[in-house]
C-alpha cells in the first residue's frame, strides 16, 4: 500500500494497492457471482455488452435501457463495501460488478449520472486482476483527458462533480489482456 494519489481535476483520488487479498478476491469472485452478458436495446437492435456484468445489493438499479435486479450481498462483496466506506468516508448500498474476459471486452464513454444516483454521487471503483486503461474525458472539451492504468487491488474513489463534467471508459486493447474485475460501489437514493 502506498500512499492516496489525488487527481484535483476530476476530483478523484486512486488508492494504490489498496487491497492486500486482491489475487485471492479475484480468484473467488471471478468463480463465485453470478456473471451474465446482459443485452442492451439501442434503436430497436438488440447488443450483447462487450463484458459480463453482475449486479448486489440492496436496489434495483436501471441504465440504458437495462434493469438489474440486485442479488444478496456476497459475504465478500459486503466486507468490500464496509472498506470502501471506511476509504470514501461515505456509505454505499449497491455495487455493479463487471468481468473482462480479454483485452476485447470494454466499457465505452459514459458517466455514472443516473437520478438514482443522487446529485454528487461518490463511486468507489476496485480493480482486481489484469491491469487495463483507464481514461477520463471533459465533456464540454473532449480533447482534455486523463488516463491512469488500474491494477489489482487498486481503489479509485470518484467524487464530487466527476460524474458531472467527466465521462470515462475502459478502451479494448489489442495487446493480451487477461481476465479482470471491476466492481463500482454506488449509494442509490430515493428520487
Ligand atoms: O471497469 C472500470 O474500470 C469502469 C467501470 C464503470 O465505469 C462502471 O461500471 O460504470
Ligand atoms: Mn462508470
Amino acid at each position: 500500500m502506498s500512499d492516496p494519489i489525488d487527481f484535483p481535476d476530476i476530483e478523484g483520488t486512486l488508492h494504490p494497492a489498496a487491497l492486500a487479498d486482491a489475487a485471492d478476491l479475484f480468484r473467488r469472485l471471478a468463480a463465485e457471482l453470478d456473471w451474465k452478458q446482459e443485452t442492451l436495446t439501442l434503436y430497436g437492435r438488440r447488443i450483447p455488452q462487450p463484458r459480463l456484468s453482475a449486479w448486489y445489493g440492496d436496489a434495483t438499479y436501471a441504465y440504458s435501457g437495462i434493469t438489474l435486479e440486485p442479488r444478496a450481498w456476497h459475504p465478500l462483496l459486503a466486507d468490500l463495501r464496509d472498506r470502501c466506506r471506511a476509504m470514501a468516508g461515505t456509505p454505499f448500498n449497491s455495487v455493479l460488478a463487471n468481468y473482462y474476459r480479454d483485452g476485447r471486452d470494454s466499457m465505452d464513454w459514459h458517466s455514472d449520472d443516473e437520478a438514482t444516483l443522487g446529485p454528487n454521487p461518490v463511486i468507489a471503483s476496485v480493480n482486481l486482476g489484469a491491469a487495463r486503461r483507464f481514461q477520463l474525458r471533459r465533456k464540454d472539451d473532449k480533447a482534455r483527458k486523463i488516463e491512469m492504468l488500474l491494477g489489482g487491488g487498486d481503489v479509485l474513489i470518484m467524487a464530487g462533480r466527476c460524474q458531472h463534467d467527466w465521462q470515462h471508459r475502459v478502451p479494448k486493447t489489442r495487446r493480451p489482456a487477461s481476465p479482470r474485475i471491476n466492481l463500482t460501489f454506488r449509494r442509490i437514493v430515493a428520487i
